[in-house]
Formats: C-alpha cells, sequence, structure tokens
C-alpha cells in the first residue's frame, strides 16, 4: 500500500501516534514500521476499543448456563454399542484418508520459563523426546494402522515460526514425510493501551501479539491449508495442543462421534479434577453449547454442587477438538453471523516513552486481544462432547513446577505405560498411584494405547525385563 496512504488512515482513525518516530528512522526501519502497520485492520480495532474497551465494555454473559450434555464412557455408564459405532465410523474415515492432524503452537510458553518453541522442549522419561517428536511418532503409528499417511498442520507465530522450522529440518521430520508436514504462521494483533491507542514497542516497532489459538481457523483459510485439504480429500481436522503430549492425536472413537452425528466441531471433555482446576467448562446456554473458561467462571459457580454432591460444572474442556473443514471455512471468512469474538487480556507491555526511551511497566498498562478457538462452539451444528479419560488424553506441561509441570507429566506417561505393561502381562512394580518403581519408555510406534502395546509385546521372545531405562521402540 501507498506510504502516506496508510500513514493518513492511522492518523484519522486516531492511531497517528504509531507514526510518531518515522522521521527518525533509517529506511529500512522504515518500510519494517510500514508492514507492520499493514497488517493491522483498523476497523476491527476501533470496533474492538468501543465493545471491549471502556465503561460500555461488554462483559462475559453468564445469564442461563446450564451443564452440556456429553456422552459418557462405557465404563461410566455410557453406551457401549454406540461407542463401538462412532469407533468403526471413525476407523473408515481414517482409512478413506479423510483425517489431518493439527497442532496450535504459537504461543508463547511465558509460564514454563522455557526459550525456545515449546513443541521443542524435551518431556519422554528415557529418551527425552522433545513434544513434537512424540506427535509426529504418534501421527505416524495412525498412518501405518489405517494405511494412509497424515498429512500434519502446525500453527506457529512471528517469533517460532523459524526456529520452529528449522527445528524438524534438523532432526529429519521425525520420520515424516517433509511433504506431510505444513507449517504457517498465526495473524498478530496490535496492543493498545487503556485509552484505546495502538502502543508502539519501540521506535520502530508496534506492540503486536499472537492473535489467540482461534486465530488458527483464520490462519488455516488464509495459509491454502484448506485449499490443500480440499485437493487430498480431507474434511476432519483433529486438534491439540502442542502442551499435552499425552493426547490421542488420532483418536477413532472421537472422529468417529463426529462423523456420526454430523457434527461440525467436536470436543473432548473431562470430569474435573477439583474445583478450581485451570480448564474451561462446557455449558449450555440458551439451546447452545459454550466454553466458559476457568478466568470468567466465578468461583462460587466453579464450587456448585449437584444433588450427588458433585461438581455441577464439571464438564472440563481440555482443549481437544475435531473441526470440519467447511466449518473452518465459513467461520474463517466470517459468513453470515458466524465469526470469533476477542478477549481482552490487561498486561504489562513494554512501550516507550515520549521521547521514544524505553518504558518498563510494573502494572498492565495495556490491552492484548485473543481469540478463543472454542467460542466457534456456538456456530457449530451438532456439536457433540464425549467424555475421555484423562490417564490416555490428559498432562500438559505448563508449569516450571507444581501442577501441570514437567515432573508431573513425565510421571503421568510413565503410569501410562505402566499400566500397558501390567495389561499386556509384564511384570513390574508400582506405588499406589500406579507409578512404576523404574523408570522406561515406550514408542509411540511400539504402541500407543493399550491394544497396540499388547501386540507389539506379544511379539517380543523372550520379553525383556522392565528395567530403569528400557525403551521399547
Ligand atoms: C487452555 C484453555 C483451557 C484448557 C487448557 C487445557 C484457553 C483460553 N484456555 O488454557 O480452557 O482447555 O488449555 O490445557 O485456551 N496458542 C497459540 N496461539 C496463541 C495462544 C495460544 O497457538 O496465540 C496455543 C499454545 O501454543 C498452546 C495452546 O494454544 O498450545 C493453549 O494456550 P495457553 O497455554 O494460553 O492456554 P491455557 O493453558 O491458559
Amino acid at each position: 500500500m501507498n506510504k502516506d496512504l496508510l500513514i493518513e488512515q492511522f492518523q484519522r482513525s486516531g492511531q497517528g501516534q504509531v507514526f510518531a518516530f518515522y522521521d527518525t528512522l533509517d529506511v529500512a526501519a522504515q518500510q519494517q514500521l510500514l508492514a507492520e502497520a499493514a497488517e493491522i485492520d483498523l476497523a476491527e480495532v476501533r470496533r474492538l476499543n468501543e465493545t471491549l474497551l471502556g465503561h460500555g465494555a461488554a462483559s462475559i454473559d453468564l445469564e442461563d448456563l446450564t451443564p452440556a450434555p456429553y456422552e459418557r464412557l462405557p465404563i461410566n455408564g455410557g453406551d457401549a454399542e454406540a461407542w463401538a459405532e462412532a469407533t468403526a465410523a471413525g476407523e473408515a474415515a481414517l482409512r478413506a484418508g479423510r483425517v489431518a492432524a493439527f497442532t496450535v503452537a504459537g504461543g508463547q510458553g511465558t509460564r514454563l520459563g522455557y526459550d525456545g518453541p515449546k513443541g521443542t522442549f524435551p518431556v519422554t522419561p528415557v529418551k527425552q523426546k522433545p513434544l513434537f517428536q512424540v506427535f509426529a511418532e504418534k501421527i505416524i503409528a495412525a498412518g501405518r494402522r489405517y494405511g494412509r499417511p497424515l498429512h500434519w498442520f502446525i500453527m506457529t507465530s512471528h517469533q517460532n515460526h523459524a526456529a520452529t522450522e528449522a527445528f524438524f529440518v534438523e532432526h529429519g521430520y521425525f520420520g515424516m514425510a517433509k511433504e506431510q508436514v505444513h507449517f504457517f504462521r498465526q495473524g498478530r494483533m496490535p496492543a493498545v493501551g487503556f485509552d484505546g491507542k495502538i502502543l508502539l514497542e519501540s521506535p520502530g516497532h508496534i506492540a503486536m501479539s499472537p492473535d489467540g489459538h482461534g486465530g488458527s481457523l483464520r490462519a488455516l483459510d488464509r495459509s491454502g491449508a484448506l485449499d490443500l485439504m480440499e485437493r487430498e480429500g480431507i474434511d476432519i481436522l483433529s486438534y491439540f495442543q502442542v502442551d499435552n503430549p499425552l493426547v490421542r492425536c488420532i483418536d477413532p472413537a472421537f472422529i468417529g462421534w463426529h462423523v456420526v452425528r454430523g457434527s461440525e466441531m467436536s470436543s473432548k471433555m473431562v470430569p474435573k479434577a477439583y474445583a478450581g482446576e485451570k480448564v474451561g467448562h462446557f455449558c449450555e446456554q440458551r439451546g447452545q453449547l459454550v466454553v466458559v473458561e476457568y478466568s470468567d467462571l466465578p468461583k462460587a459457580r466453579q464450587e456448585e454442587t449437584d444433588a450427588n454432591g458433585g461438581l455441577r460444572f464439571n464438564a472440563g474442556s481440555i482443549a481437544i477438538h475435531i473441526l470440519d473443514r467447511d466449518f473452518i471455512r465459513r467461520m474463517a471468512r466470517g459468513t453470515g453471523d458466524a465469526s470469533l469474538g476477542f478477549h481482552r487480556a490487561d498486561k504489562k507491555i513494554p512501550t516507550v516513552a515520549a521521547d521514544g526511551s524505553p518504558l518498563k511497566p510494573e502494572r498492565p498498562n495495556g490491552v492484548k486481544f485473543e481469540m478463543f478457538v472454542f467460542d466457534a462452539l456456538p456456530f457449530a451444528k451438532n456439536p457433540v462432547v464425549i467424555e475421555t479419560d484423562r490417564r490416555d488424553d490428559f498432562s500438559p506441561v505448563k508449569n516450571a513446577e507444581g501442577n501441570d509441570s514437567p515432573q508431573t507429566c513425565r510421571d503421568d506417561q510413565l503410569r501410562q505405560f505402566a499400566r500397558w505393561a501390567k495389561a499386556a502381562g509384564a511384570t513390574l512394580q508400582t506405588d499406589d498411584t500406579g507409578l512404576p518403581t523404574v523408570t522406561f519408555e515406550v514408542s509411540p510406534l511400539f504402541g500407543d494405547d493399550a491394544v497396540s502395546f499388547a501386540a507389539s509385546w506379544k511379539k517380543l521372545s523372550p520379553p525383556p525385563e522392565i528395567s530403569a531405562g528400557l525403551y521399547l521402540e
């Protein structure tokens, strides 16, 4: 776009401060600033300032919330026949090549305090495999099982895109064909001060940050990923977060529920471990499925109990979804009324003083805008929520220590390996939480569930002793 026109548009929108230092920059820096400015949709920023800032700020609607219905696991009273039917439908979709995997990996991972793309973080107990390798091997295993290698889409951010790609190159794509792995960047949003003015991070840079995992819907469209899916006959996307190595990246039963129900977006739930657990809540609101984030549901509501003494809002969202390709396109393009809203997060945003010197705020000084993918649920036809066993689907690495840390995640992997090994007839000691007394590891290529583990185990003769450092591959 023409430079003068762009600057004029910013001035007319009351955002001329973005160019306050323009004349002091060298030509390359000027170009850089113009490119950043051109990424910004000023009308969108104006709308967000009107709706999310100031007195009339829209708050989260908590009226008329009831717990959402979900399909229980057969062991918890669910319909075993319907689950078997779903599994068969999911397997058929996989054999027909209709499914691809999708990881959102654009987050900044600040809580973990790890410098680098989160997917490069080592997580497994013996081999210290990075998260990306665990997913790659699960995706390869599924491709072998169903006779159709799967495509894998990975959403990165501006900060970690190059490092993520380089990591895959360096590790030979962890055994996947490089043509099957597709990286694309998510969009960015400018941060604004509480007065709605776009903030500069430095004289030549706008304070920009990733637009949230909900930005994945737009980014899938814009990057050509949806076109590629269409060309390849893929209409089902299996969505998961980069921080959760336990996730069944490709789960036939889940895919099958989505298919059988004609759902446009499906989700997994686990019963919450405790009232304050930091997961979203599946709720129904005026006939629609919604997720209310942990930070938005007041403590008293989180602690409410039902007639049986259990938590009333018990269905925790663990950020695992199946998305229909055409639904993503519809949401991305904002066709009809279907489009994701933004959430506001008040943050300490490094910026510059009037003289251009750096300012490091000690208190929140502005707002970042993010979209959440689960906000697409109310727009989806026939959304279905299914229960999953958290031991087989959820143990994220979020914090350096304590809950959801590398330690808890490692232990949960070990418990899973131990359960599979015991079920297959191996001898090993575990404590009363199921944690084995020795550290060993199972590659997803050896087994990625109890059944595939048992099949591989049977082929070992004699079976090895489960001893410290054993790696089954
Ligand atoms: C998320 C969910 C929470 C629960 C939990 C389970 C939200 C708001 N909350 O909490 O309900 O399901 O996960 O673990 O989602 N990401 C991007 N781009 C972004 C922001 C995030 O790709 O701009 C990715 C990030 O790399 C990660 C995932 O999204 O894979 C989750 O991000 P988070 O760590 O901010 O979410 P969290 O733990 O607050």
